[in-house]
């Protein structure tokens, strides 16, 4: 569960945020410390940044670049990558149940090919989705060792070459925010939710936005490392922890406090649509099963069916 200390939550707005620290590893050190590391962060906040993760800075900098020079064209540009159905270009819509947010995105499969348009773009998203797979399996190994269990039980859903994995890019361009003082920086972008899959890795550039849950109603800033990657669980790997690891509801506030536009990158690492997700035997040990098994099929088409809020895994409890 997530802990913060020194939070000021109700803050008026002379008040200063403090922002969560959420544990930050250093993937260069003694692979079993930093495993052991990651398994307490996951435990503890189902959230960490990493830092010297091998991802390529010029590999970073294209596709930031290219997804700028994308969300800059105009509307009907953007519009022939395709809707958002649920992938491809969307705006203010989220999901295909109503949600709406403030930011415009491009949701891409990873599996097949890009969507979207030029490609100098599609190279772009193929450098940068290979290198981000590749730290989302070390992870995921290293997890697996700090949990004793066999290194691939979650990095092969990943590196299967039919893995639902998805790279999202989601464009928050400043908004004025009209409401009254006490409320300013209160708007929210991309609203609450935990994210379906196995881990998500986020990177954005440098404007804030991504705020954690406390369970209690509370909300803390994370705050905005270009250098870092920001990884959370997802709920499958909830699943297949037995409920060890939560993932965590998270959101993004709306871009009203610069007049600068935030970019993030976060790519979804999930299974094969037929992959079965069920606890590895190891993690079970005297305990009974949370979760009955099912399919990555099965809980998307549950997810796509409800509202971005719900806490989807619930309906997947074992009586
Ligand atoms: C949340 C995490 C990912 O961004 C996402 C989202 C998906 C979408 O935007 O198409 C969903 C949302 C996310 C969960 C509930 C459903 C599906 C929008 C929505 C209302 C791509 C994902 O996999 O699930």
């Amino acid at each position: 569960m997530v802990v913060a200390t020194e939070i000021i939550i109700n803050q008026s707005p002379k008040e200063k945020i403090r922002e969560l620290e959420i544990p930050v590893i250093d993937l260069s050190g003694q692979k079993s410390k930093v495993a052991k590391l990651i398994v307490n962060a996951c435990e503890e906040y189902g959230f960490f940044k990493v830092i010297n993760h091998g991802v390529p800075h010029h590999i970073i900098q294209k596709m930031e670049d290219e997804g700028f020079e994308f969300f800059d064209k105009p509307l009907p540009d953007k519009i022939r990558a395709g809707s958002a159905n649920p992938f491809g270009y969307g705006s203010k819509n989220i999901g295909l149940s109503g949600d709406k947010g403030e930011l415009e995105y491009l949701l891409l499969q990873t599996n097949q090919d890009s969507i979207a348009n030029t490609s100098k773009f599609r190279c772009a998203v193929s450098g940068y989705v290979e290198c981000v797979r590749d730290l989302a399996c070390k992870i995921l190994e290293l997890i697996a060792k700090g949990l004793g269990v066999p290194p691939s039980s979650f990095s092969d859903l990943l590196r299967r070459i039919d893995s639902d994995s998805l790279l999202r890019l989601n464009h928050y361009p400043p908004v004025t925010d009209t409401s009254d003082s006490s409320q300013r920086g209160s708007t929210i972008g991309f609203g609450e939710h935990s994210d379906p899959q196995i881990l998500s890795l986020l990177r954005s550039n440098g404007v804030g936005g991504l705020q954690i849950s406390l369970g209690n109603g509370n909300w803390v800033p994370v705050g905005p490392d270009p250098h870092a990657f920001c990884v959370n669980i997802g709920d499958v790997l909830q699943a297949m922890t037995n409920g060890r690891f939560v993932s965590v509801r998270h959101r993004a506030m709306a871009n009203t406090l610069t007049d600068r536009s935030r970019l993030s990158l976060v790519f979804f690492g999930a299974p094969p649509p037929e992959a079965i997700i069920t606890c590895p035997p190891q993690l079970l040990k005297q305990n009974k099963p949370r979760y009955r098994a099912f399919t990555w099929a099965e809980y998307k088409s549950h997810t796509y069916a409800h509202r971005l809020g719900e806490t989807r895994l619930d309906h997947f409890k074992s009586v």
